[in-house]
């Protein structure tokens, strides 16, 4: 095992399980030596009550308990929290195990107890726990960076589609309105042109975090193209959304940014189109009235909002 290994393993917090004291005691004792923090519990129900206070990983419990089984233990453990279970069964003519295997419990050791045997198969389930946890994070890391624009950190295109079906269909179910705002950066390629790539690309990411800084926290942004961007505005009126779009469209204006190569500082400006969502229309429709409102506030002169 390597150290990072060991940590996460060693940092478990386990909880036993037996109505006999002595049982209960020695494993205790046992589990605290090997470098766990234990906990003990005479019954399922003073275990239940433990776990909805406490912070477990694992929890040992015997199947024999007056009250509450530990089958049934298992299968309420299961069913309410993210905790492995091991049980332990009383000789092994005894199947029950496997019962409690089919609730979701992790492993089983038979009674009595062999502590070394107990040990290994606590240390795997605790190994095979990390490593599902890191997977899950794995793959929430993955879905994040698939809806995330790598340079503005605004969504991406992809889930600005997603995410407009998804509100177009909830706006049809409960007839509530929608709007969606698009805009687009005035004469960018001149600030490309005169400061560099770089230089626009440093007005690209400030100018989404101006944008976000607009909203609710019901709506979202999205860069949508190069230097275009989208906003979705639910439970939101036509005239409702161009007032955010004016504020959106304030802010950026009184903007200022100092690119190399030019002591004085520099404002930009973006047009923008707002659109209500029209019932039932199709989604490349909505999105093309909004592109139609933004060149409508082009060609009237640029920094400007159109409906
Ligand atoms: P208009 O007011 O009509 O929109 O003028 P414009 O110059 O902004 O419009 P045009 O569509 O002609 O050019 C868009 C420019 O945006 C061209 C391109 O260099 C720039 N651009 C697009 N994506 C990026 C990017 O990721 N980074 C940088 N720095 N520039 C980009
Ligand atoms: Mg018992
Ligand atoms: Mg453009
Ligand atoms: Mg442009």
């Amino acid at each position: 095992m390597n150290n990072g290994e060991s940590e996460a393993v060693m940092d478990a917090h386990i909880l036993i399980v037996d109505d006999d004291s002595a049982i209960r005691t020695a494993m205790q004792e046992f589990v605290e030596m090997s470098g766990f923090t234990c906990q003990t519990a005479a019954s399922a129900e003073a275990a239940l009550d433990l776990l909805r206070d406490g912070c477990f990983d694992v929890v040992i419990t015997d199947i024999m308990l007056p009250g509450m089984d530990g089958l049934d233990l298992t299968d309420r453990i299961k069913n309410n929290h993210n905790i492995d279970v091991i049980v332990m069964t009383g000789y092994s003519g005894d199947y029950s195990y496997e019962e409690a295997v089919s609730k979701g419990a992790s492993d089983f050791v038979f009674k009595p107890v062999r502590f070394e045997e107990l040990l290994l198969r606590l240390r795997r389930v605790l190994k095979e726990r990390r490593l599902t946890q890191e997977r899950i994070d794995m793959l929430e890391k993955l879905k994040r960076l698939s809806i995330t624009d790598g340079l503005t950190q605004l969504y991406n295109s992809r889930y600005f589609y997603n995410q407009l079906k998804l509100e177009i269909d909830r706006t049809t179910r409960y007839q509530r309105p929608l709007s969606l705002l698009l805009m687009d950066i005035d004469h960018f390629k001149d600030y490309n042109d005169n400061y560099g790539h770089l230089e626009g690309d440093r007005v690209l990411v400030r100018l989404g975090q101006v944008i976000r800084s607009c909203l609710r926290k019901m709506d979202s942004a999205y860069r949508y193209g190069g230097e275009e961007f989208t906003v979705i505005l639910p439970e939101t009126e036509g005239g409702e959304a161009a007032t955010v779009a004016e504020r959106i469209r304030a802010a950026v204006q009184a903007d200022r940014y100092h690119p190399k190569g030019d002591d004085q500082p520099i404002s930009i400006t973006i047009s923008i189109g707002v659109t209500e969502y029209h019932r039932p229309e199709e989604i490349a429709l909505f999105v093309q009235r909004a592109d139609r409102a933004m060149y409508q506030s082009k060609q009237a002169g640029r920094n400007r909002v159109s409906c």
